[in-house]
């Protein structure tokens, strides 16, 4: 499930030894004949849950000292933003813990989780994809990942949805760029891009506005 991480930005910056992943089957540390993760839930109801031994013995082998942030993905966690990318980006361990089926026995969280994230309000499958959203985001502000120049731009923008960008050729398919960006006056470039700015804001995201 996690091949996308060994891809494009993040796969050269582990294969260039800047930050390491390590994924880890729960399954392998299952103490029984069938290596079974799963079982039914106590109180009735639909679905499995993930059984806490597999859990705890994972964990208790990743970080046998606690040295890390141990986050459980789950849509009851607070909501995962840039402000959160940030924080964790100042520690040195991340430990995400992937839910699967109707999620993890609550012990397991009680008794080993730090905090739970969420990445947002719909239904997936497993937690998976949740803790690659966050591997990707934190990944980035990791030393030599990605250029210094490219993490300041953000915070210049913030607040407003970005500018429409174009590149070559100036025309295509008869479609022109927007004169403005051809012109080479950069504070009419400037005084456009935050007009189409505020313009998309508006539109799409007037929360953010307020
Ligand atoms: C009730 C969404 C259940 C889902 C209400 C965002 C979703 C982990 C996330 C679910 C998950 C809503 C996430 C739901 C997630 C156990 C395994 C939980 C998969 C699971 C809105 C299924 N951010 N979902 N339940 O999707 O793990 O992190």
């Amino acid at each position: 499930m996690f091949a996308p991480l060994r891809e494009s930005v993040i796969g050269r910056a582990v294969n260039g030894g800047k930050l390491n992943i390590n994924v880890i089957n729960i399954r392998d540390h299952a103490e029984n004949k069938h290596f079974k993760c799963d079982d039914y839930p106590f109180g009735g109801g639909a679905g499995m849950v993930m059984m806490p031994q597999p859990i705890g013995s994972a964990i208790e082998a990743a970080d046998p000292e606690h040295k890390a942030h141990r986050i459980y993905m789950s849509p009851r966690g607070r909501v995962f933003s840039q402000k959160i990318v940030t924080e964790l980006a100042a520690k040195q361990d991340l430990l995400l813990l992937c839910g699967h089926y109707e999620g993890v026995d609550q012990r397991v969280i009680d008794m080993y989780i730090d905090e739970e994230l969420s990445i947002g309000d719909y239904v997936l499958t497993g937690g998976e994809l949740p803790a690659m959203v966050v591997c990707d985001c934190v990944a980035r502000y990791v030393d030599g990942v990605i250029s210094g120049e490219s993490l300041k731009d953000e915070s210049f923008s913030k607040g407003l949805l970005e500018y429409p960008q174009y590149t070559r050729p100036a025309v295509y398919k008869g479609v022109s760029v927007p004169e403005v960006l051809l012109s080479g006056n950069h504070a009419e470039v400037d005084k456009w891009r935050l007009e189409k700015s505020l313009e998309i804001t508006k539109k799409n995201r007037p929360d953010l506005l307020k």
